[in-house]
């Protein structure tokens, strides 16, 4: 008996001696292959690397532009389709400039496009004519803060032509929208009831419902900047575009 139990344990140590282990090692190197090309893709999809330029159509966008990317200001008309150029910054970083048409009909359609690369957004704003605007000036904004893709990042309230007389200084145009966010978040909160929460990219904006809105309640990093793109006046903007 006991010759027979030491006959078949050589046998098995033998088959095991004998193992080709090349398979398991193929399937390995195969898996972990899988990882390190799903890590590589993630990556490469967050990588944020573009400054994007938005706001209402006429806000100034376009000349700005042409400003930063281009080296002077130049006379456009209204754009149907995104700009995209460089900034060399004066540190020698390279940054990707995106000037978002503002129609009505494509702003939110290249936001959503270039908002999953935006590392910071500039919102421009006409000062002249946002009291007249102010329901659109504040809805599209109000639609950039409660992104969940952008709720991360750096935002910058470009309050442009400050050259004009009849211009509204950024401080009088922080408090008209923080106003008019109040009513935009009333009307967006009774839109986000009736939909399944989980399937909105939308968050709600401020504190509670109960209490005023204010920017200083966003954990975002929030500025407002005055800003004349035609008398080449924009400090405060090249300053924070060397702090990305
Ligand atoms: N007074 C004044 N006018 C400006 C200034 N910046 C731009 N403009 C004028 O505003 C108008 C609109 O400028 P654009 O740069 O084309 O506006 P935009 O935001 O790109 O508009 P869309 O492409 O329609 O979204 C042009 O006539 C510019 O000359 C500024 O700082 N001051
Ligand atoms: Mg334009």
């Amino acid at each position: 008996m006991e010759k027979v139990n030491r006959k078949s344990s050589a046998r098995a140590s033998i088959k095991l001696g004998e193992l080709d282990y090349t398979p398991v090692l193929i399937a390995l190197a195969v898996v972990l292959l899988t990882f390190v090309v799903l890590f590589l893709w993630k990556r490469k999809k967050t990588v944020r690397s573009a400054v994007l330029l938005t706001g209402l159509c006429d806000s100034g966008k376009t000349y700005l532009f042409t400003h930063l990317c281009l080296g002077g200001g130049r006379e456009t008309f209204t754009s149907i389709k995104e700009n995209v150029g460089n900034l060399e910054t004066k540190k020698g970083r390279q940054l990707k400039i995106v000037d978002v048409p503002g129609h009505e009909r494509l702003r939110g359609k290249f936001f959503d496009e270039y908002k999953n690369i935006a590392k910071a957004i500039v919102y421009m704003i006409d000062s002249v004519t946002v009291q007249k605007d102010i329901r659109d000036v504040a809805d599209f904004l109000y639609t950039i803060l409660a992104d969940k893709a952008t709720t991360k990042i750096p935002v910058v309230v470009l309050c442009n032509k400050q050259d004009e007389t009849l211009a509204k200084t950024e401080t009088a145009i922080k408090s008209m929208l923080e106003k008019e966010i109040n009513i935009v978040r009333q009307t967006r909160k009774s839109q986000l009831q009736s939909v399944d929460n989980s399937s909105t990219s939308e968050t709600f904006l401020g504190k509670s419902a109960n209490v005023d809105f204010e920017f200083d309640q966003l954990g975002q990093r929030i500025r407002f900047l005055p800003c004349s793109a035609i008398e080449e006046e924009f400090d405060g903007l090249t300053t924070f575009l060397e702090t990305l």
